[in-house]
């Protein structure tokens, strides 16, 4: 694909320049003798080596997602049919030769297929109607020019009730770098996509696709254009998706791509867009992924380069006196321990506190909202009518409760969505803000007494003097391993102003979701139903109208009563699963970093040591090898200065 600047080739550039710079600093704290550093460093690798720019396609059925996503990939990958085909969310990705993995609910590992049956194993099966399909998540493999460029593309079912609350699509949405949002360009907007919008898609910033496009005439396409994006803008403001909205035939833009009729392919809509989506992924999204671990890896050199003097020092101070001062900073380091486990208590009660006030906040926020059930319930818009014909009416009553439930439940999911991000996000980035502050100062605190340990032993007081403090805040080197990918989020905006806000919230409102799937689901349905038997309702020889609005009103209070009941259970699941998948990783970082510094310390005194014991010649040339680190630390500092220097001005 395009090797212009800001494309693909570029990141895949600069990416690999991070990964180079990255193993010589592993192998740096290796020669050092600093393993904690050295893992730290294999850690951000990995992250590094693991990931990738995650494209989902999200949008209701038939709308032509994995026609779509087949013209990306210039090949009949996934099935496409006039029926609705996808059942499980997909994930292409690349690999040498095309290959084939399924998953079902609760394996520990997938079972690998024939990529050439693949069509029918995930097709929704219409036969079994309403049986679910037993597996829950596709992976193909393919030889494919976009996915070699580090890109995923994640196609996902409709958006009806279960396939888009599952776990697993809220989880991919968690890790999307870019969503694209497909609709069908004359079809009004669906309830499910509206709500799906304006729940699950506000930290982010759509692709707006619209297919079909084929089917308008040329004279009422200006029109149509002007409609769909009405639509958006109606719900989104005006202003903030400029530039992403996209007309399409995705049905031409394959069969163009599998012909390779380029003319045919750029008329077809689909072209454009692709452009625009590696301009955003490999700029916008590239830095959000990288620029954190190069400042961290900045931060990280530019502390062994500190400690590099210590060490030099101590091989050449006199003899008896290393072991004199050694043993005199034996009560300064059991006061760092002490102070190392008072920030690690410190950290624990402020995540304690954090987890109980979201509880607390959405706690109440569940049980307002129950009160809200009844009114909503009493204007859900219903398909089915219930008629006077009694001998259908028990399975019209079903039908009819279980359409006041959904809509009622789709309304409340909307409602605790809204409130996540408009009300708690912000009341959480003020927290992590205020905890970042309090923990640079304990963190820096602790620094400064680590060096003021070093000067007293070895009596070098320029390194840390220097007046060269370090750029990076010390939270952003103890959350190296943690990263501002993947995790991202939260430590991502923890590591800087820079991400803040958007990225956390990009974390948080699916934890949440994922969190409170059931308030989402049309819960306790037979029960409901039940109730309304016992109530007579169903029963009474009421007349169509009147029989629906009793139904709504019984089944309003109970949803509410059920909401109500369960509200602090909910809030509490919710609020746990938000402290164990953001903080904790930030507070084991934390507290790994800690204990890693105070080992290192102890090390190089031991090294020191034992260098000395192994005579004038070890000493000389563990003297020449400590300069070489040192120069070569110097070198990697410069490298990742640039490289940072080179992302902030992307
Ligand atoms: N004319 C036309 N047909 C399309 C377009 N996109 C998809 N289709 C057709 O719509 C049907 C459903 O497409 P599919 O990709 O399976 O939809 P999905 O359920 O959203 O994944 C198939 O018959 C496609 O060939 C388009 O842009 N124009
Ligand atoms: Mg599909």
């Amino acid at each position: 694909m395009s090797t212009e600047e800001g494309g693909y080739a570029a990141a895949a550039a600069q990416r690999l320049r991070l990964t180079g710079i990255c193993r010589q600093l592993g192998k740096i704290a290796e020669q050092i003798g600093d393993t904690g550093a050295e893992s730290l460093v294999s850690d951000i690798l990995q992250r590094m080596d693991t990931d990738a720019f995650y494209v989902m396609v999200v949008g209701d059925f038939k709308r032509g997602k994995s026609t779509f996503v087949n013209a990306l990939l210039g090949a009949q990958v996934l099935p496409v049919k006039a029926v609705p085909a996808t059942a499980v969310i997909t994930e292409v990705k690349f690999g040498d030769s095309p290959a084939a993995q399924l998953w079902k609910e609760d394996a520990v590992s997938p079972e690998p297929v024939d990529p050439e049956r693949l069509v029918e194993l995930i097709t929704v099966n219409n036969k079994a109607h309403g049986q679910r399909n037993p597996y829950v998540k596709a992976e193909v493999i393919w030889p494919l020019e976009l996915c070699r460029n580090n890109v995923v593309l994640v196609d996902s079912p409709g958006l009806n009730d279960h396939e888009s609350r599952d776990e697993i699509t809220l989880g991919y949405l968690r890790k999307a770098d870019a969503v694209i949002f497909l609709q069908h360009a004359i079809a009004p907007m669906s309830m499910d996509e509206t709500q799906f919008l304006s729940s699950y898609l506000e930290a982010y910033d759509p692709f707006f696709v619209f297919t079909y496009f084929d089917a308008i005439d040329d004279h009422e396409r200006g029109e149509v254009t002007a409609a769909a994006r009405h639509r958006i803008t109606a719900l989104r403001g005006e202003e903030r998706d400029a530039g992403r909205f996209f007309f399409v035939d995705g049905k031409t833009a394959l069969r163009a791509r599998i012909t390779g009729d380029t003319a045919e392919y750029n008329s077809s809509g689909v072209a454009a867009l692709e452009s625009a989506l590696e301009h955003y992924l490999a700029t916008e999204r590239h830095k959000v992924k990288i620029l954190a671990p190069a400042r961290a890896l900045r931060g990280l050199a530019r502390e062994l380069d500190r400690n590099l003097p210590h060490e030099l020092a101590m091989l050449d101070s006199r003899t008896g006196e290393l072991e004199r001062r050694w043993e005199s900073a034996q009560q300064p380091l059991r006061e760092l321990q002490a102070q190392a486990r008072q920030i690690t208590m410190d950290v624990d009660n402020q995540t304690r506190m954090l987890q109980e006030r979201v509880e607390n906040l959405l706690g109440g926020f569940l049980a307002a909202v129950a009160d809200e059930a009844p009114v909503v319930a009493a204007d859900v818009a219903l398909t089915t009518k219930l008629g006077m014909n009694p001998l259908k009416l028990k399975e019209r009553v079903e039908q009819v409760a279980g359409e006041i439930a959904a809509g009622t439940a789709k309304r409340i999911e909307e409602k605790v969505a809204q409130w996540v991000s408009g009300s708690l996000e912000p009341v959480i980035a003020q927290d992590l803000e205020k905890l970042a502050e309090r923990l640079n100062a304990e963190l820096g605190s602790f620094e400064a007494r680590l060096d003021q340990l070093r000067v007293d032993l070895t009596g070098v007081t320029g390194a840390a003097a220097a007046g060269e403090r370090q750029q990076e805040p010390p939270l952003t080197r103890f959350l190296a391993g943690v990263g501002g990918f993947v995790l991202g989020g939260v430590a991502g905006g923890m590591m800087g102003a820079q991400f803040g806000v958007k990225e956390a919230l990009r974390a948080l409102l699916p934890t949440m979701a994922i969190a409170m799937v059931w308030l989402f689901t049309p819960f306790g349905l037979p029960t409901l139903i039940a109730g309304l038997v016992i109530q007579g309702i169903v029963q009474s020889n009421m007349a169509g109208g009147r029989l629906e609005t009793k139904m709504r009103e019984a089944v309003g209070r109970e949803m509410a009563t059920q909401i109500r009941l369960e509200a602090p259970k909910q809030a509490r699941a919710a609020a746990k699963s938000f402290t164990d998948e953001t903080m904790r990783p930030i507070t084991e970082s934390v507290n790994s970093g800690l204990s890693s510094r105070i080992e290192e310390l102890t090390r190089s005194v031991a090294a020191a040591q034992e260098t000395r014991e192994q005579g004038a010649d070890a000493v000389d040339r563990r003297r020449i090898e400590l300069k070489q680190l040192d120069e070569q630390l110097r070198r990697t500092g410069e490298d990742l200065d640039d490289l940072v220097d080179d992302l902030v001005r992307m």
